[in-house]
């Protein structure tokens, strides 16, 4: 791994810290940009009373001086307001196995909260569900904002929004899969403008009244999201080891978003069912042999069905990434399990929760789909700063214009 990050912090903890390592020297960064992406994470129609408690900021705390990057590791706090309400509950100091307030003895189905107290040994599951807690996602979202960053100075633009939410569909205009398809550029001016992130304002009045019916009942509802990331460079990942391709690594980054149980690149499962010949990209050679600053090295498909993914390589066409996430496992409602303190049957925990996270989600999977392909980037050109990061990025860009322009004029003729 070339960019790498790791996270602290409990839901109600005092803080989140994220550390992120392996970023060149001098990226311009700052705050503002940052906390605008925490901000769209804490939005979304559906969320509880949380988000209206904290405002999401990072203070920086290492590797950053006047506005840049140092090279160093980059690190990153998100203090959590809402600490203030819970610092006898959460306090670090204590006599082990002490009981405190708000102790959680029923473990909600679906939530970390049975297997953790079990695997953890440990007696009361709010040990558990303070780090399962979604709140985590909050240090991801910085880190990819970093990320993002290093992304845009290559101009690339990555975007999300809701393709269904509690079984309503809102496909935009989606045609024939992922192939052909006219999504707003930039994607994000769009999808967040509606407060469910959705690109069909049909389909946004039906989620809506889909998750007021959901939260009367005191039920949950899951969704699917779609990132798309544009302008990424022919060639990053490798088909040469089942740990270099890259469908293998955003899969397995964005299944680790909690609630997460499936991720689709391009025309995803839909590709299973149908002949090949409804689902390969037939490939076109751009007319004037592709100028060198070109990402798709001359080349481009007529269609993208493949999400923009070739044997584990990015194929310069837009990534197209669908992730699908589970209803939210707190249910007001709440379904049976045990006592663990009784072994009688019991309804399970209520918590303060969201009714959906997925407008939220779309924006944490934007964040993780950013640090892969930040990471495949500097995998694939190196360098301590962003100035020689750029050299050796041009001078793969331009090899490539070179080498379709060579092409073409070997070319051997018709026969005859
Ligand atoms: C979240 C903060 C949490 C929840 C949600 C995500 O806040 P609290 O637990 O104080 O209400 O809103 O977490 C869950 C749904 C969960 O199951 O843990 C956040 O910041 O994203």
């Amino acid at each position: 791994m070339h960019l790498r990050f790791t996270t602290a912090g409990e839901s109600h903890g005092k803080a989140l810290v994220v550390i992120v390592e392996g970023l060149p020297a001098g990226l311009p960064v700052s705050a503002e940009q940052i906390d605008r992406e925490l901000g769209r994470r804490m939005q979304g129609y559906g969320r509880g009373a949380r988000m209206k408690i904290e405002r999401d900021r990072i203070e920086w705390l290492a590797g950053v001086r006047a506005g840049e990057t140092l090279g160093s590791p980059v690190a990153m706090m998100i203090p959590n307001l809402d600490w203030k309400n819970w610092e006898d509950v959460m306090a670090a100091e204590g006599t082990p196995g002490d009981v405190r307030r708000r102790r959680v003895t029923r473990p909600r189905p679906g939530h970390a909260d049975l297997v953790g107290v079990l695997k953890y040994d440990r007696l009361d599951a709010r040990d558990i569900l303070e780090r399962a807690s979604a709140r985590e996602t909050a240090a991801r979202v910085a880190a990819g904002a970093l990320a993002r960053r290093l992304l845009e100075e290559f101009g690339v633009e990555i975007g999300s929004h809701v393709v269904s939410l509690g079984g309503v569909a809102a496909e935009g205009n989606r045609q024939q899969a992922t192939g052909n398809r006219q999504l707003p550029v930039p994607l994000n001016e769009a999808a967040d403008q509606s407060e469910v992130r959705v690109l069909d304002r049909d389909a946004e009045a039906a989620i809506i009244a889909r998750i007021d019916a959901a939260k009367k009942a005191g039920d949950t509802l899951g969704g699917e999201i779609e990132v798309v990331a544009r302008g990424v460079v022919l060639g990053l990942g490798s088909h040469t080891s089942w740990d270099r391709k890259l469908d293998g690594r955003l899969a397995g980054m964005l299944m680790s978003i909690p609630a997460v149980k499936g991720v689709e690149i391009g025309m995803g499962f839909t590709a299973a069912r149908v002949p090949g010949s409804q689902v390969h990209d037939p490939i076109e050679a751009d007319a004037q042999g592709g100028p060198a600053s070109d990402p798709r090295g001359g080349f481009r498909r007529l269609s993208n069905n493949a999400g923009g993914l070739e044997g584990g390589m990015t194929t310069g066409e837009p990534l197209v990434v669908r992730v699908a996430m589970k209803p939210i496992s707190t249910l007001m409602s709440p379904l049976k399990t045990v006592d663990l303190t009784t072994g009688a049957s019991a309804n399970a925990q209520s918590e303060r929760s969201d009714v959906t996270a997925v407008p939220a989600m779309g924006v944490i999977a934007e964040a993780l789909v950013a640090l892969v392909l930040a990471d495949a980037m500097l995998e694939k050109f190196g360098g301590d700063s962003l100035a020689e990061l750029r050299r050796n990025y041009d001078s793969y860009t331009a090899s490539l214009g070179r080498r379709w322009s060579e092409l073409g004029r070997s070319a051997p003729g018709p026969e005859s």
